[in-house]
């Protein structure tokens, strides 16, 4: 399948070489989905036993401070890895990512063009998926990543850098949109009137979060600010949410904009880049196995602004998404990898007919949420 991916399959088998890594290189190749780092797996044979791991090519085009994420990264999987231990059983290092450093014990590699690489334990016998699959898929995923913010409550060390500066400020994303259909570079914006139409009319739901936070209904909190279901990875046996990936952009951030990136990401019908757009629609029972899940963990620290905003924010974030891809598609597709040449547009429509359907449910799913609440609450003794 062709990419616009610019950079060139790595020599995995050097990259390997610069890491703290013993045995003998089996083979290695590209993995996963994800749209923003190039990710490869390679197998090592250990005394007899075949072990993974995984190597990540970061994205420097998106990442500008390799050594700021990086540490943000080490101090996130430290703190995750001690609270698993702490919380016992066999499987902790499955729990929490785990860097694996260079030969110099450094948190990442610089190569011969000098692109940064880092490298992980990989998480045997669980995987991620990029659609869900039923309601209780849902529930874990939202289960577990509710329960990587309660664990960033109490993470050490100060303030994490913002690694992607204003990353979920929908009103800069708006703008920058706007500016892409004004210089047009690609003379792309005469194709897609409708979808800036659509954009213009949505305009005023963009300020909603941000007006919320600035009056004290949603607090800054740490937060993981990209979970997408493929970024959680699923246990194939107990079929738990068993580890939150991914860590580039945990920073700064309001607790609904995970919320709304997973009720993005879990809830339609079909995948992201489903070019048929009649075949997009919010799930409410995979909704309902969000709220359960996010609510089991994460509800007793959530305000009730913040609780009273869930359905919203799933249609912000993927309105705010959908901005992104269509920014994208006008400026030639210099962000998200491609595998087609109107993949961001396909990807941005997708987005769309996603806000129309989730705005067409949302007095339901607020009473879904409202009802879950009620019930999760627990009785007083009288
Ligand atoms: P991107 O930023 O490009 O989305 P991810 O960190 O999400 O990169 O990794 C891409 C994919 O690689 C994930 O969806 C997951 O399937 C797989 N992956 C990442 N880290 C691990 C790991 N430690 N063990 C097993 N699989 C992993
Ligand atoms: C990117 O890295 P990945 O594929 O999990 C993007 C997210 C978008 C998502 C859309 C750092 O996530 O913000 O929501 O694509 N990550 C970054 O699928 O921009
Ligand atoms: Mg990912």
């Amino acid at each position: 399948m062709s990419t616009t991916n610019p950079n060139p399959p790595a020599d995995i088998k050097t990259i390997a070489g610069a890491f703290a890594i013993y045995g003998w290189f089996l083979g290695g190749e590209s993995y996963g989905t994800g749209h923003i780092n190039d990710t490869y797996v390679a197998g090592f044979d250990q005394a007899g036993a075949r072990v993974r791991y995984i190597f990540q090519r970061i994205n420097e085009r998106v990442f500008k401070d390799t050594a700021g994420l990086m540490e943000n990264v080490s101090r996130v999987t430290r703190h995750a890895a001690r609270r698993a231990i702490a919380s016992g059983g066999e499987d902790a290092s499955r729990r929490a990512l785990t860097l694996v450093p260079t030969r110099e014990g450094l948190a990442y590699h610089t190569d011969a063009h000098g692109a940064a690489w880092r490298c992980y334990l990989f998480i045997e016998k669980a995987r991620t998926y990029d659609l869900v699959e039923t309601p209780a898929h849902a529930r874990e995923a939202a289960r577990a990543f509710g329960e990587f913010q309660r664990l960033l409550t109490d993470l050490p060390g100060g303030r994490l850098i913002e690694t992607i500066p204003d990353f979920h400020n929908t009103r800069k994303r708006y703008e920058n949109l706007m500016r892409a259909i004004g210089t047009d570079p690609r003379n792309r914006a005469a194709s897609v009137r409708d979808e800036i139409a659509f954009v213009k009319q949505s305009e005023n739901m963009v300020d909603v979060l941000a007006k919320l936070q600035a009056s004290g209904g949603a607090p800054e909190r740490v937060t993981h600010n990209d979970t997408k279901f493929n970024n959680v990875m699923i246990d194939d046996a107990t079929r738990r949410g068993i580890c939150v990936i991914d860590l580039d952009t945990v920073m700064p951030g309001l607790a609904l904009y995970d919320f709304g990136d997973m009720v993005r990401s879990a809830t339609p019908s079909a995948v992201e880049d489903e070019p048929d757009v009649s075949k997009v629609s919010m799930r409410m029972p995979v909704y309902e196995g969000l709220v359960t899940g996010y609510l089991e963990a994460a509800g007793d620290f959530l305000t009730d602004a913040e609780r009273a905003h869930l359905a919203f924010s799933g249609k912000l974030i993927t309105f705010e998404i959908g901005m992104r891809f269509l920014t994208d598609y006008l400026e030639g597709d210099v962000y998200f990898k491609i595998k087609r040449p109107a993949h961001n547009l396909d990807r941005a429509r997708n987005q769309f007919a996603m806000v129309r359907s989730i705005d067409a449910q949302q007095s339901a799913m607020e009473a879904v949420a409202a009802r879950i609440h009620a019930g999760g609450k627990k009785t007083p003794a009288i």
